[in-house]
């Protein structure tokens, strides 16, 4: 959760964030020219508490000017859609965490298609005061590249690697509570969704809400939605979860849960 530091009788996140230009593996021995937050698509997980002040120093290593556009609450010069940080600069983001929920962050600098498809973007997670149950918990970023850049995606991900979790299945326990913390990048196409087999989930829209809406075994998602999902399996056994956009499916948004005893 960043360096935490007290200042002034209130606790400071500090995060850095470092853009620049990456060769990823979105598929084995496929590689995309991404540019990148920290070398990686997703960038990283940020979270802080309801309330924490959260201190961003951005550094802009790549070759092309970015900015950080966070989603929450906070003053216009903090939203990172006028102060364009060029390539050898710098630029601090700080704000109040608010309001708590499931949130995004990403570059928003002109032309923006092109700065998400290159895959500077990740997630924001704001904890209620309060907390949330004890639970076992996982980013889900859902996302696409384009390599052979036809504006259409050829691969399709959660968190960066085609048919990542099916070759290394998420290992989770019979009974246990399991949270995902679930979010739609998917640049070109309008939506994209999620399906767990053999059971179902309590939704909790953008997480800002502590009753889930819905409870349900797919939820589709458009661009920049986001959300949290409850579950636990009661029986041991693998259990698949794709895009249930089938042709997301078949081209790496597609994996496993490896439910143990
Ligand atoms: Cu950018």
């Amino acid at each position: 959760m960043g360096e935490e530091r007290q200042e002034g009788g209130r606790t400071v996140r500090e995060y850095e964030l470092v853009a620049r230009d990456a060769e990823v593996e979105v598929a084995p021995g496929v590689f995309y020219p991404a540019w990148t937050f920290d070398g990686q698509v997703p960038g990283p997980t940020l979270r802080a508490r309801e309330g924490d002040r959260v201190r961003v120093t951005f550094k802009n290593e790549g070759t092309h000017p970015h900015t950080i556009h966070f989603h929450g609450i906070h003053a216009a010069n903090m939203d990172g859609t006028f102060e364009i940080v060029g390539p050898g600069q710098e630029y601090v983001y700080e704000f109040d965490a608010e309001p708590f929920g499931m949130h995004l962050y990403h570059c928003h600098t002109t032309p923006l298609r092109k700065h998400i498809e290159k895959g500077l973007y990740g997630v924001f997670i704001i904890d209620p005061k309060e907390g949330r149950p004890p639970a076992d918990e996982m980013v889900m970023v859902m996302n696409g590249f384009d390599t052979n850049f036809d504006a259409e995606n050829e691969v399709y991900t959660v968190n960066g690697v085609a048919f990542h979790y099916q070759r290394h299945p998420v290992e989770i326990k019979k009974g246990e509570l399991v949270r995902v913390y679930l979010a739609n990048f998917t640049e070109f196409d309008l939506i994209n969704s999620m399906h767990i087999h053999a059971n179902f989930f309590d939704y909790y829209p953008t997480g800002t809400r502590l009753e889930p809406t819905e409870y349900t075994d797919t939820k589709m998602l458009a661009q920049g939605e986001r959300g949290i999902m409850e579950f636990a399996y009661g029986r041991a056994g693998s259990f698949m979860f794709h895009a249930h956009v089938n042709e997301f499916a078949e081209l790496g948004w597609l994996g496993f849960f490896k439910v143990e005893e």
